[in-house]
């Protein structure tokens, strides 16, 4: 269903990352036959691509994990494969440990920030959690498989490219709740996103964010997104124009639907924000936090969709963050 148009996508990803994100000299050999030249912008093309199947393969290994709650056993599991599969791209590895203060006591917990230096100083971060919900036999194939994928997936193209703006690829812990997302005076959730929102402002690193994209619940093999009413209009706006040049407007609908998720930490610290969410997870949205939420229901292709459209969108991004200088109250970091 998705395939019809995958070579007109292929086609335009590759025009504008070839256009907008530098590839560092020396990746490809220099050739003086043109059927070499050929063949390396070709393979150079594939390597460009946000592949399927790739990102299949990471909710697969995430899912065989079983649950990973934050604070379990298995989590560890989940950590050591994001940290190896980032660390496979070549990109620097950053930890941020802390320990949640939740209902049932104190939990710890991580998120994992792989950052690729752009040309300028200023980080665009692309994000999403990892963690599954504390339930007994809660796989979360869509819900954290996918967003890990599409962060791991997306951070491998990009990683073969030096960007406009520095990128920080965040894998989140602890944005689903202990044990309800409104306990705790609406604070038993997004653990990870208030701690490195807080972290980064704390050491003023905050001043050099200029916007962050989150991945949630985007593998539903049934795709479709609305605008998120709490996102930045600009940024959501952009990613929809792109999406739609991509003739993702079948996913990509026009109307809106209001998230509390790990965008909001930031987007209280005043950073353009959009969180990308399919939250129409099987008939009647049957599947969201069940043990539903199993593997048969992800579709790779459905990752790509989404992640194509944030690939395609970045250069646009990067324009618009060119044109609009950081806000005046914040300390320039240039
Ligand atoms: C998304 C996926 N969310 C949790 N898992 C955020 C959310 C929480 C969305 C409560 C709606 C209600
Ligand atoms: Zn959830």
């Amino acid at each position: 269903m998705l395939n019809g148009v995958r070579l007109t996508l292929e086609f335009a990803t590759t025009i504008s990352l070839a256009v907008f994100l530098t590839v560092p000299l020396g990746c490809h050999a220099q050739s003086s036959k043109i059927a070499a030249d050929h063949e390396v912008t070709s393979s150079a093309a594939k390597a460009g691509q946000f592949d399927a199947a790739r990102a299949y393969d990471h909710v697969k290994a995430l899912v065989a994990l079983g649950p990973h709650p934050s604070g379990s056993e298995a989590i560890k599991k989940a950590q050591e494969y994001i940290e190896r599969e980032l660390k496979s791209f070549g990109l620097q590895l950053s930890l941020d440990s802390f320990n949640g203060e939740t209902p049932r006591g104190s939990v710890p917990m991580k998120n994992i920030i792989a950052e690729l230096p752009g040309e300028k100083r200023d980080i665009v971060l692309i994000t999403g959690h990892y963690d599954t919900k504390l339930q007994a036999g809660f796989l979360g194939a869509n819900d954290g498989g996918s967003s890990t994928a599409a962060v791991l997936e997306t951070a491998r193209v990009l990683s073969k490219t030096k960007p406009e703006y520095t990128l920080w690829f965040v894998l989140f812990d602890g944005e689903e709740a202990v044990v309800d997302w409104s306990a705790m005076d609406g604070k038993d959730n997004t653990y990870g996103s208030r701690h490195l929102a807080a972290k980064l402002k704390g050491d003023g690193t905050l001043n050099r964010v200029r916007a962050l994209v989150l991945f949630d619940m985007i593998g539903d093999k049934d795709l479709d997104i609305k605008r998120e009413g709490e996102s930045t209009p600009w940024l959501v706006d952009t990613i929809w124009k792109t999406a739609h040049e991509l003739g993702y407007q079948k996913y990509f609908l026009n109307g809106e639907q209001y998230i509390s998720d790990d965008h909001l930490p930031f987007r209280d610290a005043g950073i353009p924000v959009v969180d990308l969410i399919d939250f129409n997870y099987g008939p009647g949205h049957s599947y969201w936090h069940t043990n539903l939420d199993s593997l048969d229901k992800v579709s790779g292709e459905s990752i790509k969709v989404v992640g194509d459209a944030v690939l395609g969108a970045l250069p646009e991004i990067f324009k618009y963050l060119s044109n609009h200088s950081a806000k005046a109250a914040k300390p320039s970091s240039q």
